[in-house]
């Protein structure tokens, strides 16, 4: 399998319980590496945007209050099968289905604060990643 990059956030459910640390430590543990970091306030416009294929999703406005609610850690994880890896790690979007050791399951508080985003396809990645990061930001 290939060298991959994905595209991590560490939500704010997460940052103001102090789990950056913990989180990382799993997603290194995995054999990810953290190859860009950096913890931002997103604003509204930033998430709309980044959230926009969940538009007309009942929880759409939830989503987005949730995620400028506080600082976020957006990150670029680097790895063989980086996004199918990332994932695994992350657990299931409901905590409540995840399986143990997984972050979700770990430290997620419920559906809609789940601690973590990671990119779901190569071509989610590659459009996720330059909203957040330019080249030079990224060092592998
Ligand atoms: P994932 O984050 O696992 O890729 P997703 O892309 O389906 O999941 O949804 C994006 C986020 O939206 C998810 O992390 C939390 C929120 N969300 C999803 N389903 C929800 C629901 N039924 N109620 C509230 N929030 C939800
Ligand atoms: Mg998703």
């Amino acid at each position: 399998m290939a060298t991959e990059r994905t595209f991590s956030i560490i939500k704010p459910d997460a940052t103001k319980r102090n789990l950056t640390g913990k989180i990382n430590a799993l997603i290194e543990d995995a054999g990810l590496r953290i190859v860009a970091q950096k913890r931002i306030q997103m604003t509204r416009e930033q998430a709309e945007t980044f959230y926009g294929v969940h538009k007309e999703r009942p929880f759409f406005g939830e989503l987005i209050d949730s995620i400028i609610s506080g600082p976020v850690v957006v990150q670029v994880l680097e790895g063989e099968g980086a996004i199918a890896k990332y994932r695994a790690v992350m657990g299931a979007t409901n905590p409540a289905s995840a399986d143990p050791g997984t972050i979700r399951k770990e430290f997620a508080v419920s559906i809609g604060e789940n601690s973590v985003h990671g990119s779901d396809a190569p071509e989610t990645a590659a459009i996720e990643i330059p909203q957040f990061f330019s080249g030079n930001e990224i060092v592998g």
